[in-house]
């Protein structure tokens, strides 16, 4: 994760030597691993926090270059701009196709903001847009990954959730909120409104009065507030916030990764249509090959296999 450095190699491929480009490094968010948690992390203080000095001197020499906006400053309460949630998408693909990894953990840097929402200050009459010119609402496909990713995803909240990063929360599967956070949307303030999830899954999790007045009165509600309308699975202590995830994370972590796939998209088939339905077949389909492979007599080795294996031969 170390900003700015780019790798080369010579890679064999296909009978050809091919020079390889590393994926790029993360600037925006901070993405871990270990025992079978895969941490993504909201990380507005990149270069001042993950870089050495001459990193920061390069990287903050190509941001003046290439911005409009002067970006570093270390206090943005975890707001996203489009590139933070390009890196959010490459991580959590990751987590996804790592076999290693049965959950994820959502989080923001510090503890004052899990996330305030779009960056304001990419904000301009295209819509957010980087200085690479990607100007679109990148966070309705990440929003959208979270919903299908077919492992658990936990929001970590301790400070503000609010705005966007209200939304990102609420599509997590499950929120473990800090005894600090603070929920609500501020959209209308700004003139903006999130008609998708944003209102859809809202109207789920605290019914259709509660979501009205979220987003009519776009007022903010304290940790208890949040507990109580059903926004938040529990509420802890900041300082035990990261300690109670993990251990959330390892009752699941004991259980059949199969059963929570299916569970997972057996919740969300009937609020997601067509694509709902596609995600559960989807799991149905993968039983099927996994059962066809079993009485043939081969050891399951396809990715998903290794995930179910476990379970199937249980369930046979
Ligand atoms: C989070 C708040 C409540 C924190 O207050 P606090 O602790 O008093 O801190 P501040 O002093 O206010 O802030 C510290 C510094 O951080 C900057 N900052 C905070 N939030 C943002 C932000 N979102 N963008 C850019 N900068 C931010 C402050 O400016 C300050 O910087 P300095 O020190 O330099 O002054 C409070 O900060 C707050 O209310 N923040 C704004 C919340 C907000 O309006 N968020 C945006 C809402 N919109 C979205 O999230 C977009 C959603 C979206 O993408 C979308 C999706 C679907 C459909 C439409 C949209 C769309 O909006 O277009």
């Amino acid at each position: 994760t170390t900003a700015c450095t780019v790798r080369f190699r010579l890679t064999f491929l296909t009978g050809k030597w091919c020079l390889m480009i590393p994926p790029t490094p993360f600037t925006d968010i901070i993405y871990e691993k270990a025992e079978g948690i895969a941490k993504v992390m909201l990380d507005i203080t990149f270069f001042l926090s993950h870089a050495s000095f001459v990193h920061y001197i390069i990287g903050y020499a190509f941001f003046l270059l290439l911005q409009k906006d002067n970006y570093n400053r270390p206090e943005r309460r975890n707001a996203f701009r489009p590139q933070t949630v390009k890196e959010l998408m490459r991580a959590f693909n990751d987590a996804r196709d790592d076999n290693s990894i049965g959950v994820i953990i959502f989080t923001g840097k510090g503890t004052k903001a899990f996330c305030s929402g779009g960056d304001q200050s990419f904000r301009g009459k295209e819509g957010y847009a980087d200085y690479d010119s990607f100007g679109r609402l990148n966070v309705l496909d990440l929003q959208v990954q979270i919903r299908r990713l077919p492992k658990p995803v936990i929001a970590m909240v301790a400070g503000y959730a609010v705005g966007g990063g209200h939304v990102l929360h609420m599509v997590c599967d499950l929120t473990i909120a800090a005894d600090n956070a603070v929920f609500g949307q501020t959209g209308p303030k700004v003139g903006s409104v999130d008609a998708g999830y944003g209102a859809s899954v809202m109207d789920r999790l605290v019914g259709p009065k509660r979501a009205r007045e979220m987003w009519f009165m776009a007022k903010f509600y304290n940790a208890v507030e949040a507990d109580k309308m059903g926004l938040v699975n529990t509420v802890v202590p900041l300082e035990k916030l990261e300690e109670e995830t993990v251990k959330w994370c390892r009752e699941i972590l004991r259980n059949s990764p199969m059963a929570i796939r299916v569970a997972k998209s057996a919740l969300n088939a009937v609020d997601d249509g067509h694509s709902g339905l596609q995600q559960m077949g989807g799991d149905a389909t993968l039983l099927s090959m996994e059962r066809r492979k079993v009485r043939r007599g081969r050891t399951p080795t396809c990715s998903a296999g290794n995930l179910i294996s476990r379970d199937f031969l249980v369930f046979l």
